[in-house]
């Protein structure tokens, strides 16, 4: 549905007035945070403190390891993330502004204290599906990442773009699209990154901690992977089930299996990647990758889950095998709708 131009600037201007009313702002994102959420996090951070506001970056864990540079700034203190607990009781905010997703569920313990203490949240996202009546929200679905969106949120309250926003943005953008792979909707993407690179000093550092950061141990945890990888369907659909004894073996982190089932896209004939990987309490974690022209968003809706057309999962208690046979038939179905001439 087209969203008037005044309903948009009138939702917009409603979003810039809570944030100038607010003295203290929480910066959260989903858990197991992303390099786009983190750089949302960090760029927004600048901007706050730039304009005398209490920022704190509060998230569901700590943040992985190769996104740590996220935090450091060229100039001023280096951010910290805090770990959100409600045990602790801490100081209720102004104002939470929730980034790239819209998804409450995510955030269920954060979002029920917020609601306790009355403490408003703000959703800047780029995924699909909307959040809770009446959030007031800054989204856009056509965006390659939360960082995109985050950027016309500053340029509208006309927020220099220094070296210490310029750089996690550009990072969002690198870490969203796979450096440059997956431009959703537009040159829009390219042109940011044209605004952004001179303030960025050194963007071959962003590329290496995120792309270039394999150690011996996840070289052998990606080999173990992908040995453990089924190509089925005529190569159109590549499935792959971990279970928690192969990132013990290995010390992998949970952002390592993403890289894995990002490579088997890279497979010519593959269309759809499924990885279900084993978390604690019974739960898998589905995840789902389509190339252009694929959507995995259905399927994921039918597990309960949601996300992007081209990047979608799910958590779900239930044995791999019924999982996988749950989703396959959605999968394959999509897989032939779309390639039929
Ligand atoms: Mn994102």
């Amino acid at each position: 549905m087209a969203v008037s131009r005044d309903d948009r600037n009138v939702k917009s201007q409603n979003f810039v007035l809570k944030i100038q009313a607010a003295k203290t702002i929480w910066l959260t994102t989903h858990p197991q945070a992303d390099g786009d959420g983190l750089a949302c996090q960090a760029a927004m951070a600048s901007a706050l403190l730039g304009l005398g506001k209490s920022a704190k970056i509060m998230n569901f864990e700590a943040p992985g390891n190769k996104y740590r540079f996220l935090f450091e700034r060229s100039t001023g203190r280096k951010l910290t993330a805090a770990v959100f607990d409600p045990e602790l009781d801490p100081a209720p905010p102004d104002l939470i502004i929730l980034f790239d997703t819209n998804d409450f569920r995510l955030i269920e313990a954060m979002a029920h204290w917020a609601t306790d203490k009355g403490v408003p949240i703000l959703v800047l996202d780029h995924h699909q599906g909307v959040p809770p009546d009446g959030t007031v929200s800054w989204t856009d679905a056509d965006a390659a990442s939360s960082g995109e969106v985050l950027l016309s949120l500053l340029n509208a309250m006309n927020i220099e773009i220094g070296p210490n926003i310029a750089t996690p943005l550009y990072a969002s953008l690198v870490f969203d699209t796979q450096n440059f792979r997956f431009i959703r909707a537009s040159a829009r993407s390219h042109a940011m990154a044209a605004q952004l690179l001179p303030l960025v000093s050194e963007p071959e550092k962003i590329h290496e901690a995120l792309f270039a950061n394999l150690t011996p141990t996840k070289l052998g945890f990606i080999a173990a992977s992908l040995s453990a990888m089924r190509i089925e369907a005529e190569g159109t659909l590549a499935v792959l089930v971990l279970h928690r004894d192969i990132f013990t073996r290995y010390g992998a982190d949970l952002s390592d299996s993403g890289d894995v089932i990002d490579m088997a896209l890279n497979v010519g004939s593959v269309k759809i990647a499924l990885l279900l990987r084993e978390e604690d309490g019974g739960k898998w974690k589905v995840s789902m990758r389509s190339k252009r022209g694929f959507s995995v968003l259905e399927a994921a809706l039918s597990m309960g889950g949601g996300g992007h057309g081209n990047a979608a999962g799910a958590t779900v208690v239930e044995a791999p095998t019924l999982i996988e046979a749950r989703l396959k038939p959605l999968l394959l179905k999509e897989i032939r709708s779309k390639m039929e001439p």
